[in-house]
């Protein structure tokens, strides 16, 4: 269904209304002060957090980039570098943050989907001697937001992750989606985190939640944590009334299996239509992907004849138009979408 005022978002999934259950949730959530750690809201949606991911502890932050950022800052020293694909939301998309916070580069991978090869990642991690850098710390993101939601498949990150582990590595997990991942795989959720050593996810992207994600891990990383939180300024207060949305968009999570399906949908009628510029077999999850090399206007005028209908994209990279299905797109608007493109072909 799309906003009340009709128009089709599609620029993410981070664009979501909370559902009546959530504001009702809101409205009756039991709170208090986090930072003493007496919000009971919290400390339920962090406690199951943790159970679901097989974890010993988990913290609740304002956002996805706070909680990899919570990461960085709890398991690096300054001047150590961090292993990820060269297209991880973590290295092109939170400002600078690693660096700016914290004092660690980025040693990137050529991972198109996200994926990192074992003979890469040895390769990357290249130590502390000579004056080269430490390596300290290897990142997955599952599922790889600019590759399109495309899924890492759990014996990548298994292979990857034992052989940083091998070389002395902490292994971190950029889960915004994990859910997505999941669902879309078949593989659990607690096996993905169980080859890593921390996970976050996000509340407010493919679950549907007005806000926040969580930053999951052993009971000491957690205690580091939550002491860097509280430096960044995301220690918050009554913050169960957020917590409480968060909840039960966790318990609905199966439901991204919808998006899914509404992204196939709009994937297989845009690559008839546009067979150079969009891959149907790449939407494995909630994204579509449209190449502007292969369409026969510019992707400009595609978007804006797209938002003179009221359907909103984004670039998720130059030349590269992405639409993210979500609780608050359905099969209509993906007609609307196919519609538009029709008039222009
Ligand atoms: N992604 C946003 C934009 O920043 C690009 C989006 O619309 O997809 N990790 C991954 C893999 C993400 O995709 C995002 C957000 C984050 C972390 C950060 O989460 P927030 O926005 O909550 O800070």
């Amino acid at each position: 269904m799309s906003f009340a005022d009709g128009t089709a978002d599609f620029r993410s999934d981070t664009v979501t209304q909370p559902t009546e259950k959530m504001r009702a949730a809101m409205a009756s959530a039991l709170v208090g002060d986090d930072v003493y750690g007496e919000d009971p809201t919290v400390n339920a949606l962090e406690e199951r957090v943790a159970e679901l991911l097989g974890k010993e502890a988990a913290l609740f932050t304002p956002s996805g980039t706070m909680a990899n950022q919570i990461a960085i800052g709890a398991q690096t020293q300054p001047g150590d570098e961090v292993i990820c694909v060269e297209r991880a939301h973590v290295r092109n998309y939170e400002h600078g943050g690693a660096s700016a916070n914290f004092g660690v580069a980025f040693r990137a991978v050529p991972g198109r989907t996200g994926v990192m090869r074992v003979d890469e990642i040895r390769t990357a991690a290249v130590g502390s001697e000579y004056g080269l850098p430490r390596t300290s710390l290897l990142w997955w993101e599952n599922t790889h937001n600019v590759s399109g939601g495309t899924v890492v498949p759990l014996d990548v990150m298994q292979a990857g992750s034992a052989v940083a582990h091998d070389m002395g590595l902490v292994v971190h997990l950029d889960g915004a989606r994990l859910w997505n991942a999941a669902a879309a795989s078949g593989v659990e959720a607690a096996d993905f985190a169980a080859c890593v050593d921390s996970v976050m996810f996000c509340f407010s992207k493919g679950l549907g939640a007005p806000v926040g994600s969580v930053v999951a891990g052993t009971v000491d990383f957690i205690a580091a944590a939550r002491d860097i939180r509280a430096r960044l300024g995301g220690a918050m207060r009554q913050v169960g009334v957020l917590a409480a949305a968060a909840r039960v968009a966790l318990e609905e999570r199966e439901r991204v299996f919808e998006d899914h399906e509404t992204a196939k949908q709009l994937a297989k009628g845009l690559a008839t239509r546009l067979p150079e510029a969009v891959d149907a077999s790449a939407a494995v999850t909630n994204m579509v992907l449209v190449n502007e090399n292969g369409l026969p206007w510019p992707a400009a005028k595609f978007m804006e004849a797209l938002a003179a209908d009221g359907v909103l994209t984004t670039f998720i990279e130059p030349g590269v138009i992405r639409f993210c299905t979500h609780r608050n797109v359905d099969q209509a608007d993906v007609d609307r979408v196919l519609g538009v493109t029709d008039t222009l072909l």
